[in-house]
């Protein structure tokens, strides 16, 4: 069995990775979501996290390990909530977490922000952890229906609309997460070639 865990909790992450691995991965290479309780993520940054996670699935189940961390980082708020996007308001929903980012930038000329997505690989053989941003700029109102998190107030530069108006597919060709995946998946490739 070639299996990788996907040491993700959040089920919107969890759903591009698989759409966008089952491109990239060889035959046969399985991915299962990670089981049991999530490590602590104290890491300072993107890559560290990463790390974080993927080195706790490995020691847990054995198996290669690939975990996303990744977050949104916004100029005018001095790259805030970057690596704690994901718990940025009281409660850490997507709602709450979107309207605080909102309120925050009330009134704020720059609204350039950038999403950032590192994506780490730990096996037997050791590991590797690959890092890509998304640019753009922060819209005032939400708009879209699609992806999660803060996708409908990102509008992405060059593109019309918000990360929320994307289909799955356009999104994951140009995203932060859909290009970190594309640079790990040679490595998870050749991990399996070389177990074979
Ligand atoms: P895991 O650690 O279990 O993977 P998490 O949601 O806690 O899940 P992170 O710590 O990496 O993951 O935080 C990522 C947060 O950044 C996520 O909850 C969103 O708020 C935001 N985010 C990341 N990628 C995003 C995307 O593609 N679209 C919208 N928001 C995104």
């Amino acid at each position: 069995m070639k299996t990788v865990v996907v040491a993700t909790h959040n089920a919107h992450k969890l759903a591009e990775i698989e759409m966008t691995m089952k491109a990239l991965l060889g035959p046969g290479i399985e991915l299962v979501q990670v089981d049991g309780t999530a490590p602590v993520e104290d890491g300072a940054t993107f890559e560290e996290n990463a790390l974080i996670k993927a080195r706790a699935a490995f020691r847990d189940s054995g198996q290669p390990s690939l975990a996303d961390d990744s977050g949104i980082c916004v100029d005018a708020l001095d790259g805030a909530p970057g690596v704690h996007s994901a718990r940025y308001s009281e409660d850490g929903s997507d709602s709450a977490n979107l309207a605080l980012l909102l309120a925050n930038m009330k009134g704020a000329t720059n609204r350039a922000a950038t999403f950032v997505c590192a994506v780490a690989f730990v096996t037997k053989n050791g590991e590797r952890v690959v890092r890509a941003e998304w640019p753009g700029v922060l819209r005032a109102v939400a708009k879209g229906k699609n992806g999660f998190g803060y996708d409908p107030i990102f509008a992405p530069n060059g593109v019309t609309g918000t990360a929320a108006e994307m289909s799955a597919l356009e999104k994951a060709a140009l995203s932060h997460r859909g290009r970190a995946l594309g640079l790990i998946a040679p490595a998870v490739n050749r991990y399996f070639q070389s177990t074979n």
